[in-house]
């Protein structure tokens, strides 16, 4: 009886053991980052509370303003929340073949730009960018740790295109890609919203984000038909900032005159939705589709394309998890609890 009484107890004691001992899943955060309220911002304030990630390094690209800013800024904000343990890389300066027009420049063309970046609020942040740059961090890691380093990709793909290129053993050796991107026009929602059917982050950089989705790489894409359901509206802000953090500041300072002017406002979530699936991939509804990207110049240029099976002209298309819909009350009220935590941030 007391021998099964012992045994009863080291397997309940086994059995409780992965859980509390589930090391933090390793990450590089890239990212075409600036101040809230821009997206990247807002999914980098979900990982920095969130304990089951570990963010080896921010690897910078030019996006949605240059990557002089979106490496100015990610050390600011870093500072701000008292976090510059993180280091910061910078990556590309622009896509490896796109050249801007000026309908570009016109139209959140910050990506066709290298200018040196204004000071973001307060000032730049004290401590500087790595001298390293982002494709050497993301190569050394990744190789030193084969199989445990996800990415999770919130810009234009240059940089994860130009590791792939700079090592042959790259792309077999990334955990996984965690990708906000594309927009499957197959599938509800999916029209672009740059050009007609194209989204932004993979209309700034086809080639790369081709290249990517051909890796082979383990991928979850997070496109345009699931940031669709995420609406961010001012009852889920006034949550955020009724409790008193560097991080609820931030969101306070940044995103409260938008919603002074207009209570109304909705914000679609893009990033924070990649960011969350490190943590609750269940939350997404996923469908596994094949998918590629259109690198003609033309009018579907950066366009992704995606279906159940391969098609003529699409052999080049790769199976991933394509996220269509989410549940949307678990999402916001988890990333509203990790956003509001008295996190390492606390000052
Ligand atoms: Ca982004």
């Amino acid at each position: 009886m007391r021998r099964i009484g012992i045994c009863a107890l080291l397997v309940a004691l086994l059995a409780a053991a992965p859980a509390a001992a589930q090391p933090a899943q390793k990450i590089i955060f890239d990212t075409d980052f600036a101040f809230p309220p821009q997206d990247d911002a807002m999914a980098l304030f979900f990982v920095l509370n969130s304990p089951e990630v570990e963010t080896l390094g921010i690897t910078t690209v030019a996006g949605n303003r240059s990557r002089n800013v979106a490496t100015a800024d990610a050390l600011k904000v870093l500072e701000l929340t008292n976090r510059s343990e993180i280091p910061v890389f910078e990556g590309a300066a622009g896509p490896l073949l796109h050249q801007g027009t000026d309908w570009d420049l016109k139209r959140h063309g910050g990506w066709y730009a290298n200018e040196p970046a204004p000071a973001p609020p307060g000032g730049f942040a004290k401590k500087k960018a790595e001298t390293r740059s982002a494709v050497d961090f993301l190569v050394s890691t990744v190789m030193q740790s084969p199989g445990q380093v996800t990415i999770l990709a919130l810009g234009p793909l240059t940089n994860i295109a130009m590791a792939m290129r700079t090592e042959v053993n790259f792309a077999r050796s990334v955990k996984q890609l965690v990708i906000m991107g594309g927009a499957i026009a197959s599938l509800p929602d999916g029209g672009g919203n740059h050009t007609p059917n194209a989204e932004f982050n993979f209309y700034v950089d086809p080639e790369a984000a081709q290249i990517v989705l051909r890796s082979g790489i383990p991928i979850v894409l997070s496109p345009l038909n699931v940031s669709r359901k995420a609406r961010f509206t001012k009852e889920w802000y006034d949550r955020i900032v009724a409790v008193d953090t560097p991080i609820t500041r931030l969101v306070k300072d940044n995103l409260g005159p938008g919603f002074q002017q207009r209570p109304d406002r909705i914000g679609l979530m893009y990033d924070q939705i990649a960011a969350v699936t490190l943590v609750r991939p269940a939350l997404m509804k996923t469908v596994e589709l094949y998918v590629d990207v259109d690198i003609n110049p033309g009018v579907n240029y950066g366009v992704s394309v995606g279906a159940p099976q391969t098609w003529p002209g699409g052999e080049g298309a790769r199976k991933m998890l394509v996220q269509t819909d989410l549940d949307w009350d678990a999402f916001i009220r988890l990333y509203v609890e990790r956003v509001t935590a008295q996190g390492r941030a606390r000052k």
